[in-house]
């Protein structure tokens, strides 16, 4: 093997596929936008800002141009990583990479969690790169071939380097992802989060933040950036200081970027902090809302959503100018079996347009994934997803043990509410409740060039939408409705519409997917069914499957 450690040694980093069906691949709506895909591979940026900096890099995201042989030929050691729904990709690149005699690095969520499944990478990296990057770089200097690195510590944040956000394009993005905190307080069952983050809300210094704000800036970044943070708001007292700073900052480079982050639903609570963000131009936030039903929420041990008025603080965080989306999940075990009339009207009536419902999944290391071994109702390998068709993610997936509710009640719920929240006229419904009540800063100024691109967009947009069977009367209703009663809010609804043809396209493969799993268990019976799957150890998306052949 040839020395890694010289200059010029060289590194392919590979971003593998997502599946176009995900929820948050919206790539339809990039196209319109002149993009190619939602969000830029932030985690390899970072990595690349671990590895030897005398070593030559090239960022290969296959989810906006082809993965080619020339580039393995190009590459003296190969590195990937990535998330649950990556690994068949991650893994035929590993593949890929041996047939091409190239060492390859795996690394990221998905190994950290589920080592077992990429035992064929030559060096498997666990956890943050920034505790095992260097163990695995002290084992290059020293000659070794292969290994595998972990460590219970976890990162110091004040240290964590920039990432190298001069390895991508940022045209082919619409957001480019920056890192403020890892790891969240709260403690809930089902949660990969605090147990490869941890429960303390690790966070950067303001100083870190703003020298990362100058560098996108420098490099000629404009636009939307995505705080990823588990919990924006875990650390509130620290938040509260960066946000005036980044206020600042903004003020004097005249507002090049806007905001969205993940947060927990008390982020309503606090107006102060609310404020705060608005005077930076947050524009989206994520919410976790998971179930309306407090009994699910205590057993989940989602504390901090119990006796919320959802309705109430969407609006008041609409009130702030941020668009919610939220996430939602069926399946708990103590759900009722009115679940999908209680969850349609908490989406419906607060108005959350972007609703991600997905099933209940017990991820690999989790409380849930450890209690449901404990009572012998986990499917072996439910984490292991085969079919990158149709295994992709909590919403094709999840449900991988026995439920309490029967399974096929809670499937026919699941369409049920996917269909409604949906349908044009109740998806645009929310869109219109939503740009009544936002009041945006809308303080990012964008050049001339970007405002000339979102004029051409929204033409397109509308010669898309606006002239369409299925929403065209819909979307002139809601332009002119936000426009003549809060002009302020159209270009937030506006972005609203566009990705209701992502939507509606994702939720209709949804629901035939899921109606396919329903006839079959139909065909076999629920006991037999969850038998049959408990039996097939090590191969139960296997047997899955072929239920689902069965019924076609
Ligand atoms: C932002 C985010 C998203 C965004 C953007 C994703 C993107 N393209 O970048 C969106 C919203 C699209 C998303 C969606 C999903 N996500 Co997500 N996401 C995150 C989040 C909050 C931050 C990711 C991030 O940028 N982190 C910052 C970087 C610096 O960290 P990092 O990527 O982990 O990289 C570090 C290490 O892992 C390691 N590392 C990473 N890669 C490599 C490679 C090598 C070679 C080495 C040595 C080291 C290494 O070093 C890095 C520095 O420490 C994480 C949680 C988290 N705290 O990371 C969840 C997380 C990654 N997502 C997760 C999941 C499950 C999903 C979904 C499948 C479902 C969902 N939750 O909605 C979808 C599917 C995505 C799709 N496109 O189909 C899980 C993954 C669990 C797992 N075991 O794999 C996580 C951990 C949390 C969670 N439960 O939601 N996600
Ligand atoms: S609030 Fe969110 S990130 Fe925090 S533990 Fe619960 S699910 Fe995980």
């Amino acid at each position: 093997m040839k020395n890694l450690l010289v200059k010029g040694t060289k590194c392919l980093i590979v971003q593998s596929e997502f599946s176009t069906f995900s929820f948050w691949n919206y790539v339809d709506v990039c196209k319109i936008v002149g993009a190619k895909y939602p969000a830029a591979p932030l985690g390899l940026m970072t990595v690349a800002a671990l590895l030897p900096q005398h070593w030559e890099f090239k960022l290969v995201d296959a989810n906006v141009e082809h993965l080619l042989n020339e580039h393995f030929e190009w590459a003296d050691i190969v590195c990937i990583g990535g998330m649950l729904s990556q690994q068949q990709s991650i893994i035929s690149v590993i593949d890929k990479a041996h047939q091409h005699g190239c060492p390859i690095v795996v690394g990221g969520p998905d190994p950290s969690s589920q080592p077992n499944l990429y035992q064929s990478a030559d060096y498997l990296v666990h956890g943050e790169g920034e505790v095992t990057i260097p163990m695995f770089i002290q084992d290059l200097e020293k000659g070794c071939k292969s290994g595998e690195y972990k460590s219970a510590e976890l990162a110091d944040m004040t240290n964590v380097v920039v990432p190298r956000f001069d390895l991508i394009r940022f045209k082919d993005y619409i957001q480019v992802g920056i890192q403020y905190s890892r790891g969240c307080p709260y403690n809930c069952e089902f949660c990969d989060i605090i147990e490869l983050y941890g429960r303390k809300s690790r966070t950067k210094t303001t100083e870190q933040i703003i020298e990362e704000l100058q560098t996108l800036f420098d490099l000629g970044y404009r636009g939307h950036i995505d705080f990823v943070d588990d919990n924006f708001i875990g650390n509130k007292k620290k938040v509260r200081k960066i946000l005036p700073a980044i206020r600042d900052w903004s003020e004097a480079n005249n507002h090049p970027f806007y905001f969205s982050t993940e947060s927990s639903i008390n982020l309503a609570d606090d107006d102060n902090l609310l404020q705060m963000m608005k005077d930076v131009d947050f524009r989206f936030v994520f919410i976790g809302i998971e179930t309306p039903e407090d009994e699910v929420l205590k057993l989940t041990g989602k504390k901090i959503n119990i006796n919320k008025p959802i309705e109430k603080a969407i609006s008041k965080i609409y009130s702030y100018g941020m668009v919610v989306n939220a996430g939602f999940i069926i399946g708990f075990d103590n759900e009722s079996d009115d679940i999908a009339e209680k969850m349609i009207r908490c989406i419906q009536d607060s108005g959350i347009c972007m609703a991600m419902l997905g099933k209940l999944y017990a991820l690999p290391n989790t409380q849930l994934t450890r209690r449901l071994k404990k009572e012998g109702r986990l499917f072996e390998d439910g984490s292991i997803l085969r079919d990158t068709n149709t295994e992709i993610d909590q919403m094709t997936s999840g449900l991988n043990f026995i439920t309490t509710r029967p399974r096929l009640d809670i499937l026919k719920d699941y369409v049920n509410v996917i269909k409604y929240i949906y349908d044009p006229k109740h998806y645009y419904e929310r869109v219109i409740h939503a740009g009544l009540k936002l009041k945006p800063a809308n303080k990012y100024r964008p050049g001339i060039v970007s405002i000339l691109k979102k004029a051409k967009s929204f033409l397109k947009l509308c010669g898309k939408v606006g002239f369409n069977k299925i929403s065209g009367w819909l979307y002139l209703k809601m332009i002119f409705t936000v426009i003549f009663k809060n002009p302020r809010a159209i270009e937030a609804t506006i972005n609203l519409a566009a990705m209701f043809i992502h939507f509606y396209k994702q939720s209709k493969f949804i629901i035939d997917l899921t109606n396919i799993e329903i006839k079959s268990i139909k065909i076999c019976g629920e006991e037999k069914y969850n038998q049959l799957i408990l039996q097939e150890e090590g191969n139960s998306n296997v047997h899955k499957k072929s239920l689902l052949t069965m019924v076609n």
